[in-house]
């Protein structure tokens, strides 16, 4: 079984495609493990899938995308669904990061950063990861400090995506810094 192309299929069915699958997220993501793993079986390449792989899935990735609980599933982060995903509302830690390409740096500089495809805006926690995320649209991206605290206090509201990240609906240029 590769864990590696199962754990893409499933955010691509959990964040964005739900309705190809015939699945329905509750408002808070998740979907019934069984109905999952029958809508995946009907493709040839997933005919043998079971709990147990979902289970190894998560637990191989070094991104932890993906949470089962109690004969549910779903995707931590990075939905684009047209129905809002609700989640936890937590005070952040004191400073967030964000990696973005170059090319982008301005237009945040001036309008924010906004949640462009997906339902919110997704930060980490640590720099490294930051920049890891950046490394996606350049090779040599840009680290941005956001004062989350201060942001919270001041009305912002951030939510829990996973131990390493976080998100928010969107993030006012005054609370951003380039590093
Ligand atoms: C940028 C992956 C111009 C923003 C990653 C980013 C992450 C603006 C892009 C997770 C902007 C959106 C999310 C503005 C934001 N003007 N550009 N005002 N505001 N942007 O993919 O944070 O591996 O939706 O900087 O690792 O890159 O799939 O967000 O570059 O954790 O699990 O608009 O997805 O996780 O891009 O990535 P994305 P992201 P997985």
């Amino acid at each position: 079984m590769d864990l590696d192309k199962l754990s893409k299929e499933l955010s691509y069915a959990l964040r964005h495609a739900p309705h190809e699958y015939e699945l329905e997220l509750d408002e808070n993501g998740w979907v019934d493990v069984q109905q999952l793993l029958e809508a995946l079986r009907e493709a040839k390449r997933w005919r043998e899938v079971k709990e147990e792989h979902l289970f190894q899935m998560i637990e191989a990735s070094a991104k932890k995308r993906h949470e089962i609980s109690g004969g549910k599933i779903r995707a931590l982060y990075g939905h684009s669904v047209p129905q809002k995903i609700s989640k936890e509302k937590k005070q952040p830690p004191e400073v967030l990061y964000h990696g973005t390409a170059t090319r982008f740096v301005s237009s945040i500089m001036e309008s924010g950063l906004l949640p462009k495809g997906r339902q919110y805006v997704h930060l980490s926690e640590d720099t490294e990861t930051a920049l890891q995320v950046g490394k996606r649209r350049d090779e040599k991206p840009v680290l941005l400090k956001i004062h989350a605290k201060k942001a919270w206090e001041e009305g912002t509201a951030f939510y829990f995506g996973n131990e390493k990240v976080w998100l928010a609906d969107e993030i006012s240029a005054k609370y951003i810094t380039i590093c």
